[in-house]
Formats: structure tokens, sequence, C-alpha cells
């Protein structure tokens, strides 16, 4: 007789695997191989779910079972992996310095290369009477200045901040990964498109990546046929 032991996965995901913000929280569960239960938001009992335990009603939400601790924020997220559920190689460094330097590359991502993507991108979603022309120069701006400041910082460096996988490039693979697709990093900026590169080899970043693949019809003004 075959005893099956089933262990309670406590840690729920909800997310979308398009969705660039579940990437940044996809990455370290996939680094550490932490084992959790992913439910995609498509399912619209699922989105009701997520707004019940999240009104904003972004995502992702991590929720950890067993106490109902429910967590937004991708970068909150990773923190709390970070603690409860460390991988090989902590996502926020134990140095201040460092941990400070993660923190604000993770910063950078979030505000200047993030946002801008997701103006360009749901500027795309709008009512075409109703674009806001203004904006998405401004967001493009916004990425010429940020691939400028970060071609100068990756130019000696593998990863955002250190020797290994952060917090930082969590935050740097998806942003910089559809970034490309809506304001492309092209030639100007070889230490920007090489360390983009870089990102897409680990493998984390291409298991995020790929599970996308069949939802890339979804992309807003369509996926581009690379990456
Ligand atoms: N600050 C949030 C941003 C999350 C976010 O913008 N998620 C997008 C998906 S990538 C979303 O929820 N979009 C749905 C919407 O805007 O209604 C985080 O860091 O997790």
């Amino acid at each position: 007789m075959q005893l099956v032991c089933e262990a309670r996965v406590p840690l729920t995901l909800y997310y979308h695997p398009l969705s660039s913000y579940s990437w940044k929280a996809l990455i370290p569960l996939y680094e550490a191989g932490t084992p959790f239960t992913p439910r995609n938001i498509d399912d619209t009992q699922v989105a009701a779910e997520r707004k019940r335990r999240w009104p904003i009603a972004r995502f992702p939400v991590l929720v950890e079972e067993t106490s109902g601790l429910t967590l937004p924020e991708a970068s909150i997220i990773i923190e709390y992996l970070d603690s409860h559920y460390p991988g090989p190689q902590p996502m926020l460094p134990s140095d201040p310095d460092l941990r400070l330097e993660v923190r604000l590359l993770d910063r950078f991502f979030d505000n200047y290369v993030h946002a801008s993507m997701q103006k360009i991108v749901g500027d795309r979603l709008r009512d075409p009477q109703r674009r806001d022309a203004q904006g998405v120069e401004e967001a493009r701006a916004m990425l010429d200045t940020g691939y400028a400041w970060l071609d100068v910082r990756t130019a000696d460096r593998e990863w955002a901040v250190g020797g290994s996988v952060t917090l930082a490039d969590c935050a740097a693979a998806p942003a910089l990964f559809y970034a490309d697709w809506v304001h492309p990093i092209g030639n100007a900026f070889p230490g920007v498109a090489a360390y983009r590169g870089r990102l897409l080899g680990r493998p984390s970043v291409k298991r995020a990546v790929d599970d996308a693949r069949p939802f890339r019809a979804l992309f807003p003004g369509g996926a581009l046929d690379r990456d």
C-alpha cells in the first residue's frame, strides 16, 4: 500500500502570467524553489476573491493561508519571502549599505522604468479620443533618461547590486523586458541591452517569460515576435 502524504502549501499567489508585477513576485519564488498555489485572476471568481482580500485590486497578492496574512505590493511580498521562505541567496542583503542600494535600485526600476512602461501600455488601452500624447511623450523621455543612467551603472557589473540576484533584479527583469517592447533599448544603450539579456538567461526569469507565452496575444498593441 502506498501512503501519500500531501503537504499543505501555505502560500497562494493571485497573479496573471502576462503581468509584469506578477513576474516580479514569481522570480524570487522560482529562485528559492518555494512551493505556492498560483491563482490566475483571469478567472472572475479568483479576481473577486483577490479584490475582497485587497480592495485596491492590483496584483500580485500573496496570502499566507495559515495565518491569513495578505500581502500586496511585489517589493513587500519579496521582503516577506526573504525573511520567511529564504532562498540560497538573500534578496535583501544583510549589509545595511548594500541593502539600501538594493532598495534604491528597486525604487528606480518601479518608479521610473516600470511606471513609464505601464504608462505607454496603458495608453494603448484607452479610447483613441482620450489618449494622453503628452503623458506618453514624458514616459518615453523618462525611459531614455533611465536607460542612460542604467547603461553607465551596468557597464561593469553582472547584477544590479553586489554579486548575486536581489530584489533589484526582480524589479528590473519585468520592467526592462516590457519597456524594451514599447520603447526599444536599441544599440544606444549596450550595457542595458546586455543586462536585460543576462536577466532573460536566468532560469527563474526564463520560466516567467515562457509561462506567459500562451497569453502574448493579450499584450496591448501586440506582442513582439522575439524574446
Ligand atoms: N505597486 C504594485 C503595482 C502592481 C500593478 O500595477 N499590477 C498591475 C498588473 S502588472 C495591475 O494590477 N493592473 C491592473 C489594474 O491596473 O487595474 C506592486 O508593486 O505590486
